[in-house]
């Protein structure tokens, strides 16, 4: 089967209190990356960068920047929604985290699956926090609470006034770093979380399999969200919030080796390289080995 890829960059960093995130994709997109994939026999486009649009030059990393959020997930949903019509595989570059909301929302949309697509999120943190929880005000921190129907309005109503997400089909894994409003909102909600310390007992390839049978069963299909800041800083310094103790490279990649001859797959997500803080590319060539990974045919 010949996929058609179709790269999104999401080039939104207002979700943070490091706006450089939104440089993530542009330092992708300068690689020779996409035409080597082409020499692996897929069909790749660059199909667009969102680009944040913020008129008022409203702060990042505050409440306040809902609406430039808001504005700039429509678009993406819209983006991501368009390229699955084309029977393209998406694969969005963040940016910060909340570029989440758009990605899964547009997907959602196309496959008419509120409710029913699972999510699996590979991530140090939670992003679960609500307005009324959030301790650090940055929406880079809410986009999975957001996608379960909890928080602001302006970004749950986004494209549908429905829940994208049903907690049954959604699990985390790698999580090391919460804060109790959001543990209290997940634990409520009945999530499967996986946090590292269980990473580090079972296997990430255990967890893995796990998740995907959380993710695929009774949905119309699922796609995965990774934060770069799931691995340990000394394989990924490039990301905004550093958590230590994390993923090993050599353990997840496998894991997700070939994971696009899934037809259940939909679309993948990676997120939160921050160019300006990465050494060396490492961050930057360890976000092209993952996808390399996951797009390997046997
Ligand atoms: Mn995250």
């Amino acid at each position: 089967m010949t996929h058609i890829l179709h790269f999104i960059g999401a080039a939104l960093g207002c979700g943070t209190k490091k706006p450089e995130t939104l440089e993530g994709p542009e330092a992708l997109y300068h690689t020779p990356f996409l035409k080597q994939l082409n020499n692996l026999g897929y069909v790749t486009s660059w199909e667009d960068t969102i680009v944040e649009h913020n008129p008022n030059k409203i702060q990042a990393g505050t409440l306040e920047s809902l609406s430039v959020v808001h504005d700039f997930n429509h678009r993406l949903a819209h983006t991501v929604d368009d390229s699955l019509e084309q029977s393209a595989f998406p694969i969005v570059i963040g940016g910060d985290h909340s570029v989440a909301i758009g990605t899964w929302s547009g997907v959602i949309h196309h496959l008419n699956a509120e409710g029913e697509f699972g999510l699996i999120w590979l991530d140090a943190h939670m992003d679960s926090h609500t307005p009324q929880t959030t301790p650090s005000n940055c929406i880079h921190g809410m986009p999975l609470a957001t996608l379960l129907g909890h928080g602001e309005e302006e970004l749950t109503h986004l494209i549908s006034p429905k829940a994208k997400l049903n907690p049954k089909h959604v699990v985390l894994i790698g999580v090391r770093s919460f804060e109790e409003g959001e543990q209290k909102l997940l634990e409520n909600l009945n999530v499967r979380i996986m946090f590292q310390k269980e990473v580090h007992q079972r296997g990430f390839q255990a967890c893995f399999d796990e998740a995907l049978e959380i993710a695929q069963k009774g949905t119309k299909g699922f796609g995965v969200t990774l934060d770069l800041d799931m691995f340990d800083p000394r394989f990924a310094p490039g990301v905004g919030v550093p958590e230590t103790d994390g993923a090993l490279p050599t353990e997840t990649l496998p894991a997700l080796q070939g994971l696009i001859q899934n037809p259940n797959f939909k679309a993948f997500e990676v997120v939160e390289l921050n160019p300006t803080l990465d050494r060396d590319d490492i961050t930057l060539t360890l976000l092209q080995d993952i996808i390399a990974s996951v797009l390997q045919k046997s």
